[in-house]
Formats: structure tokens, C-alpha cells, sequence
């Protein structure tokens, strides 16, 4: 039974070398990381423990991230096969949310993972998700996005939401979300709606954030 990447790693950290290792390079920038010790995962999933691939994560301005991604009709093995490969996409990219738009599927599929690097593993799979109600009360945030690299600005959105979904297993939940899991779930809500994070700044901002992420990758492939 093979182990994912992020399973390995946190073995790894926890077993010879926990102490010898800093605090992951490519980690999240400070305000992200804080506001990852507030999140209690209240669905432990298993299938980080079964064969998985990864698959390429689309950028700006690939036209399928403007899409409005369709319901799913059954939570089936093939679905399941689906959110593996997305969780092992999530943790090798490394981030802590994915919309099956991002690896070019327009399903309405997220999965996540905000559990701390000193944390076991804890995948989270959203399908069909709704927010069902969203607070007046606001918070500032920052934000990254996997289809947006190197980016990160500031959102403002909701405190908190009550949000229904159906599970890994096709079960109907209601949950209440704040704090980070209140940022990701209506992060991961606009991709699946064909918005992203930087369509929430100013026009300047997202526009010279679009340039970046294109330059980076003509350079990416000319070197
Ligand atoms: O949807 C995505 O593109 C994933 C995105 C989720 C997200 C992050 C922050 C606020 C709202 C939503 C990311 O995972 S960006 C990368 C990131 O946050 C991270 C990177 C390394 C370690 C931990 C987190
Ligand atoms: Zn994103």
C-alpha cells in the first residue's frame, strides 16, 4: 500500500530527523500559517493511504478558470479516483486547497488539508459544496492561489459561513466554518464558480499579477 508524499514526509519529520529539519522552506506565508493552528478536522479521510497520480495544475489565464464548473451527479469510485489524484496534486504542489477546475476538470470537487506541518495528515473532500449562510460580519485575510503562484494579496469575504456538502463516502454534512477553513472553502467556492482570488483586488493589481505568473512561465520554458 503505498503512502502519499505528504504522509511520507510528516513520517519522516516525526520519526530521525524532526529536529534537524526547519520549518518548511516553501511554506505558507506567516499570516496563512498562524491561522492553520485554528482548524479541527472533524473527517478523517483514508485515501491518502491508496495509489494516487498528480496532475498538471492550470495557471492565469488559462480560459477553463473562468468556468462555471457542473454538479456532480454521483459520488462514485471513479469521483473518489478523481480527489486522490487531487489531494496528491495538492500536497506535492505544496498548498492546502484544490478545485478539480485547477487540474482542468469543471466538477464541483474540492479537496483540502489545513492540518500544520507537526500535524498528521488530514485530507478533507467537498463536493456539490453550498454555503448555505454567511455572516455580515468580515475578515481580512491572505490569500494564495496554486492556478496564481508567487502571488499573494489580501481578500476581504464573510467571517464566517455555514456551508452543506456531500463526503468521500457521498454523505450529506452541514458545517459551520471559520477562521482559515472560512477563507479556503470560499477560495476553493470561486474557483468552482470560475472566480479567483486576485478578481477580488484592484484592476492594477490583478492585471500585473496576471503578467507575472506569465512571465514566469515563458521564462520557466525558455530555461
Ligand atoms: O485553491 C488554491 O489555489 C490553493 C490555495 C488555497 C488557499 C490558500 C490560502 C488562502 C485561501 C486558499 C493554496 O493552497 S495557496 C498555497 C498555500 O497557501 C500554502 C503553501 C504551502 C504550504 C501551506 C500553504
Ligand atoms: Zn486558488
Amino acid at each position: 500500500m503505498a503512502a502519499s508524499l505528504r504522509h511520507l514526509t510528516w513520517l519522516l519529520h516525526h520519526s530521525l530527523f524532526s529536529r534537524l529539519t526547519p520549518a518548511s522552506a516553501r511554506g505558507p506565508p506567516p499570516a496563512i500559517a498562524a491561522a492553520m493552528g485554528e482548524v479541527v478536522d472533524p473527517f478523517g479521510g483514508s485515501s491518502y493511504l491508496l495509489g494516487m497520480a498528480l496532475r498538471p495544475i492550470l495557471s492565469v489565464p488559462h480560459p477553463m478558470l473562468k468556468q462555471v464548473s457542473t454538479p456532480v451527479e454521483a459520488v462514485d469510485d471513479e469521483l473518489r479516483a478523481l480527489m486522490d489524484d487531487m489531494l496528491e496534486t495538492m500536497y506535492a504542489a505544496p498548498g492546502i486547497g484544490l478545485a478539480a477546475v485547477q487540474v482542468g476538470v469543471p466538477r464541483r470537487v474540492i479537496v483540502m488539508d489545513l492540518a500544520r506541518e507537526d500535524e498528521p495528515p488530514a485530507p478533507r473532500y467537498f463536493v456539490n459544496p453550498e454555503i448555505t449562510w454567511a455572516s455580515e460580519e468580515l475578515a481580512i485575510r491572505e490569500e494564495g492561489c496554486l492556478s496564481v503562484p508567487e502571488i499573494y494579496d489580501e481578500v476581504e469575504r464573510p467571517a464566517q459561513v455555514k456551508l452543506k456538502y456531500l463526503n468521500y463516502r457521498g454523505e450529506a454534512v452541514e458545517e459551520d466554518a471559520e477562521g482559515l477553513l472560512a477563507v479556503c472553502i470560499q477560495h476553493e467556492l470561486d474557483h468552482l464558480n470560475g472566480v479567483l482570488f486576485i478578481d477580488h483586488l484592484s484592476r492594477l493589481k490583478r492585471d500585473r499579477a496576471i503578467a507575472k505568473v506569465k512571465k514566469a512561465a515563458k521564462d520557466a520554458q525558455a530555461a
